[in-house]
This record gives C-alpha cells, sequence and structure tokens, in this order.
C-alpha cells in the first residue's frame, strides 16, 4: 500500500492499529499527517481537486476555503450517538447506549471497504498545548480531506504530537469514516472503556471533528471523573481591569452565546472604566484544583468552530475579524464573485450565488413556501485559528491555565429565569447547574425552540451517568478548598411582545461586573428563593436606556412559576433513581420550602 510522508514514529502498537483499520476501511493509500505548511497546500490542492474545497477570493479572503456538507448532515444527530459500555448503567438515562460487542460490529459492517478509492489520513493530534500534563493526546484516522484540515485549526497536530507520544505513549483511538454519507448508516460512537471513538457516515464538526465533542468532552468527562478533574461545555474568559484580570468560566448550551461572550466587546456607556476583555476560550474547559486551593481552566482546543449566521462587526467584531483569513467557512452563501456571506452578517449580500444546499441563490428568491431562500444554514459554521482573535489571551496557552473566580451557567429562556442571580454556596450552585434549560437551537437535529433540561451545557456530551456527573460535581466542590461562586444567567428573556428584554452581547459585561463584584465579596444583592439577585441599583446602567419597566421583568422572580418548574426538575431528577446525589434532593426540598415561605409572605 502506499505510504505517503514520513512516518516517523516507533509507537508499535499505534503502527499496528493503523494497519488494522486499514485493513478494515482498504483505503488505496495511507498518509500520516505531520503538520506541516507544505502538507497543508498539498491537502488544499486535492480537496480543491477533488471538489471537496473551493477557494474563496484571494485578495479579500486570504487562504481561506468554502466547503459544503449534505443537506442531512448539518448537526449534531443526538440520535446516532451512544456510550458503548459494558454496563449500560454507566451511560445512564440521558445517553444513548448500545454493547462494544455490538458497537464495534455494527460499525464494522459499515467500515468494510468504505475507504475504496480514497487515502487514510492519519492525524496525530494534542488537546491542550503539546506536552502539557494535563494534555491528552489522539490519533484520528480518516477518509476526510476537510476533517484533516478543520483538526490542523481546532488541535495542535503531527509529528511533534508523535514525539510526544514516543514508543509507547497513551493516546485515544479515534476513527471517522464518511463512508456514502448515509443518515441510515450513520454512527458516532464512544468506547471509554477502550479509549476508542468510532465515527461513520456523517462529516459535519461534532461528529467528525473527534477532537472536540468526541474526545474532549465525552471520552475526557469519563477520564476526568476517575482522575479528580472536570471536562466542561464552557467559554474561559478575562476581564482586566486597573492591571487585574479576573476570569471566569461560562456553560451555555450549544448555540447559545459562548463565543459571543466570550469574545465580547466592552460597551459604549461602559467605555470610561478601562475594561478589556481576553478570550481563553470558546467551548471547552478543562478544570482542575491548582496549588493554591482555586479551580483552573484550560482551553484544550487550538481554534474556534463558530456559528456563522447572526455574526457581524456589531454582535461580534472580533470574531468578524477573526475570520477574515485562514478560515474554512461550511455551509454559508457562497457568492459567484467568490465571497461568502450569511443571514445577519456582514455588509450587503452577493447579487447571486449558491445557497448551503447548493441551490442557486439571489437575494429576493423564495423558498417552497413563499419566505426567503437561506443562504446559509442556521448552524453554518466558521473554522478559524485562535490565535487570530484580536482579543486572544496572552496567556491563553498556559498549561496551567487560569484561575477561576466563578462559574456561569445560562440558558435561553423566554420566560422564568432572571438576567442573573448567584446561588447559595457550592451545593445550591450544582443544583442550579443541574436544573439548566434552554430552547433547543440548530445545532443538533430536532424541533427548535422546545424547552429541555440541558444540564451544565453537558446533556449531549456527558460521557457516563449524569447522575454521577452531578456526584462527581458535589464530590469536587469538596475538594476545591477556595472555588469559585456559581451563578445563572439568560439573556434571552423575552416582553409580551416577543422582544428580547436584555440587549445582550457587549452589554452582557454589565454583568458580569457585579457577578465579579460579588466573587470578591462585593457588590449589593437581595435574597430571593431562587437565590442572590442585583440590588436595584447594583448593575451599572450608563448610558443604556433600556425601556421603562424592564429591569423590573428582567430581574423578576415569581415564586408561582418556580414553583411550577418545579414538577419539570422532578420529573428529570426521578430518571436517575438512586444515581441522583442527596444532597441535590436536597437542595430540592430546600428550594420548594424558600417558594413557600414566600408566596405565604
Ligand atoms: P456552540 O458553538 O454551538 O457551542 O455555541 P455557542 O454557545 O458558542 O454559540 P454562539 O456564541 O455562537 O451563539 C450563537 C447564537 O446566540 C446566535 O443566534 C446569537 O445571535 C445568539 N446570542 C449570543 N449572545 C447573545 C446575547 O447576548 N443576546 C441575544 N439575544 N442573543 C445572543
Ligand atoms: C456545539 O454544537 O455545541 C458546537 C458545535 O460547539 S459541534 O462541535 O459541532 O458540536
Ligand atoms: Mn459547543
Amino acid at each position: 500500500m502506499l505510504e505517503w510522508g514520513m512516518i516517523n514514529t516507533k509507537h508499535a502498537k499505534l503502527k499496528a492499529w493503523v494497519d488494522e483499520v486499514a485493513g478494515i476501511c482498504t483505503p488505496d493509500a495511507v498518509v500520516w499527517v505531520d503538520g506541516s505548511e507544505a502538507e497543508k497546500k498539498r491537502l488544499e490542492k486535492r480537496g480543491v481537486a477533488r471538489g471537496q474545497l473551493l477557494p474563496l477570493d484571494p485578495e479579500k479572503f486570504p487562504g481561506c476555503f468554502y466547503s459544503r456538507s449534505k443537506p442531512n448532515d448539518v448537526a449534531r444527530t443526538e440520535h446516532l450517538t451512544y456510550i458503548c459500555t459494558k454496563d449500560k448503567e454507566a451511560v445512564g438515562p440521558t445517553n444513548n447506549w448500545m454493547s462494544p460487542e455490538e458497537g464495534y460490529r455494527k460499525a464494522r459492517e459499515i467500515l468494510k471497504g468504505s475507504m475504496v478509492g480514497h487515502t487514510l489520513y492519519v492525524i496525530p493530534f494534542s488537546m491542550g498545548p503539546v506536552g502539557s500534563p494535563f494534555s491528552k493526546i489522539g490519533v484520528e484516522l480518516t477518509d476526510s480531506i476537510y476533517v484533516v484540515l478543520n483538526m490542523r485549526i481546532m488541535t495542535r497536530i503531527g509529528q511533534p504530537v508523535l514525539d510526544q507520544l514516543g514508543t509507547d505513549g497513551e493516546f485515544v483511538k479515534c476513527l471517522h469514516s464518511k463512508a456514502d454519507l448515509d443518515v441510515n448508516k450513520r454512527m458516532i460512537l464512544h468506547f471509554p472503556e477502550d479509549n476508542t471513538i468510532w465515527s461513520v457516515g456523517s462529516a459535519y464538526g461534532g461528529n467528525a471533528l473527534l477532537g472536540k465533542k468526541c474526545l474532549a468532552l465525552r471520552i475526557a468527562s469519563w477520564q476526568a471523573r476517575k482522575e479528580g478533574w472536570m471536562a466542561e461545555h464552557m467559554l474561559i474568559l478575562g476581564v482586566e481591569q486597573n492591571g487585574r484580570t479576573e476570569y471566569v468560566v461560562a456553560a451555555f448550551p450549544s448555540a447559545c452565546g459562548k463565543t459571543n461572550l466570550a469574545m465580547l466587546i466592552p460597551p459604549e456607556g461602559l467605555k470610561g472604566k478601562g475594561y478589556k476583555i481576553w478570550t481563553v476560550g470558546d467551548d471547552i474547559a478543562w478544570l482542575r484544583v491548582g496549588p493554591d486551593g482555586r479551580l483552573w481552566a484550560c482551553n484544550p482546543e487550538a481554534g474556534f468552530f463558530g456559528v456563522a449566521v447572526g455574526t457581524n462587526s456589531k454582535s461580534n467584531p472580533n470574531a468578524i475579524k477573526t475570520v477574515q483569513k485562514n478560515t474554512i467557512f461550511t455551509n454559508v452563501l457562497l457568492g459567484d464573485d467568490l465571497s461568502v456571506w450569511w443571514e445577519d452578517g456582514e455588509g450587503a449580500p452577493p447579487s447571486s450565488g449558491t445557497n448551503w444546499e447548493g441551490k442557486p441563490w439571489k437575494p429576493d428568491f423564495k423558498d417552497k413556501d413563499g419566505k426567503p431562500l437561506l443562504g446559509a444554514h442556521p448552524n453554518s459554521r466558521f473554522t478559524a485559528p485562535a490565535g487570530q482573535c484580536p482579543s486572544i489571551a496572552s496567556n491563553w496557552e498556559d498549561p496551567k491555565g487560569v484561575p477561576i473566580s466563578a462559574i456561569i451557567f445560562g440558558g435561553r429562556r423566554e420566560r422564568l429565569a432572571p438576567l442573573v442571580f448567584e446561588s447559595l454556596d457550592w451545593n445550591h450552585g450544582v443544583y442550579v447547574g443541574a436544573t439548566v434549560a434552554s430552547e433547543r437551537t440548530a445545532a443538533q437535529t430536532g424541533k427548535v425552540g422546545e424547552v429541555r433540561r440541558d444540564p451544565m451545557a453537558m446533556l449531549p456530551f456527558c460521557g457516563y451517568n449524569m447522575g454521577d456527573y452531578f456526584g462527581h460535581w458535589i464530590a469536587m466542590g469538596a475538594k476545591i478548598p477556595k472555588p469559585p461562586k456559581i451563578f445563572h444567567v439568560n439573556w434571552f428573556r423575552k416582553d409580551a411582545t416577543g422582544k428580547f428584554l436584555w440587549p445582550g452581547y457587549g452589554e452582557n459585561l454589565r454583568v458580569l461586573e457585579w457577578i465579579l463584584a460579588r466573587a470578591r465579596g462585593e457588590g449589593k444583592a437581595d435574597q430571593t428563593p431562587i437565590g442572590w439577585l442585583p440590588a436595584k441599583d447594583a448593575l451599572d446602567l450608563s448610558g443604556l436606556n433600556l425601556p421603562a419597566g424592564a429591569l423590573d421583568q428582567l430581574l423578576s422572580v415569581k415564586p408561582e412559576e418556580w414553583t411550577a418548574e418545579l414538577e419539570g426538575v422532578k420529573a428529570f431528577f426521578d430518571q436517575f433513581g438512586a444515581k441522583l446525589p442527596k444532597e441535590l434532593a436536597k437542595q430540592f426540598e430546600a428550594l420548594k420550602e424558600r417558594l413557600k415561605t414566600k408566596v405565604a409572605a
């Protein structure tokens, strides 16, 4: 078999595994990815020649490519995502389970000969800086050039990783094949007991870039529980003022504002306060207890795989600047002038182009229901190197990570959840995280808008029984001598006419400001049954001009609505049976009592 690229490794197990997979998938060639610039150019050329990539206008978008996936392959498919363990209980009621035997057998059927006529690429990658004691190494075998080029941006790849692995280093075995991209033969399988991931039949980001959700969350969460740390679906950002920088992490469900918050630009009204915001990560945080007794966070990724639709120089100027070069755009509108565009994007759309489905597109075109024909899919994405972000923190690759002052949970709730509240203590904060609910977005297939429970924004990403996961959160609290405070935010509350009550985006710094003050033991707050809310004048709203009554609505807590919410929480918790930590049942009862007292008062 043709071997292309240098195989500079003496790792016998790795080589044997590559041979074994090549034996199943029977590619025409095996290529070891070294991560060099020359290799990148070669791959881009090949991708273009095979019609998988299109170079954009080199003047306007240097180093950028366009890619379109199949219309039925544009989001994560949670119903086709499995955790395969010996014991079904290990994955719990919120994950799909399959036995490892069945998983391997079914996927092997699809993988057999799936790479005939294609090349198998071997991508050694590191989640976290190469060589950091906190990093985890994976090797992804894939038949997709798109995957190789995306992994090159999202992770650290190539020879340095092989060097780090040495002759017998541990790695996660990641196998990906597009196969025939048939949704009926699509499976995203995780074998945490074997340190293995097999993904077949999809080329969409979260299903195919196996370092991201599959390794850095599902497999890592399993390892983290065993090893005493945390793998979370969180952004990491630093807030600098007067020479001091404080860091927060925030867990919001997919397409609920992590990238936006991570790259926030201080709003006009707070300009005089001299804030600077530093981006450390926009999607995943690995958290450990540091020698100083605080919780420290690292971003295991090296790039951003961000939602394109809605990104413009008003909502997220730093993201717009980040994607001007060396970026891969997936499922956006391709202009005939080799430009890209998306709804609520930047500038005027091109006069004509091809939309995400490959259909001819002009600004006035309508779909079959008479609605404007979408240029970009709502879950269209950009893949861009983190280092290109103007707000990237100078210490974003520090293997120690950054010390965390506050943990923020949030969801997309039209009603109920106030703009912000602070939990009473760590265990109550875990309850708040465990009961997050959010309206579904386009980031996963399914009905958009429906409210579902998404604890810690990890529902689709926790690699084991969520009852045990809640227990792990409780246990971690006891192990952190100086724990961060835990908050909940909601940027998405609406008024009676369906308009957002809070302007969001940069203005969210006003909420962060209060959160950080509270974390320091400052900032005024009023106690309510659900936790501490900002006192009437505690948020700095200078220059904001909120409509009359908006702030009252944003900060209102109606005990009867929260009492009604308890029903859904109970049903959700009941699924876990004996796995639900007693502490959470206690928190539930305590909240119920506090709500009663308040109603009576
Ligand atoms: P994943 O990459 O899927 O994990 O998502 P993410 O959490 O990084 O999502 P992102 O920041 O890309 O959020 C995208 C969606 O949230 C877009 O529809 C934005 O318009 C919307 N959004 C982000 N921040 C705000 C905000 O402060 N207010 C409002 N109303 N919408 C927001
Ligand atoms: C998400 O859906 O939460 C994402 C995109 O960040 S993906 O990597 O596709 O999961
Ligand atoms: Mn995400």
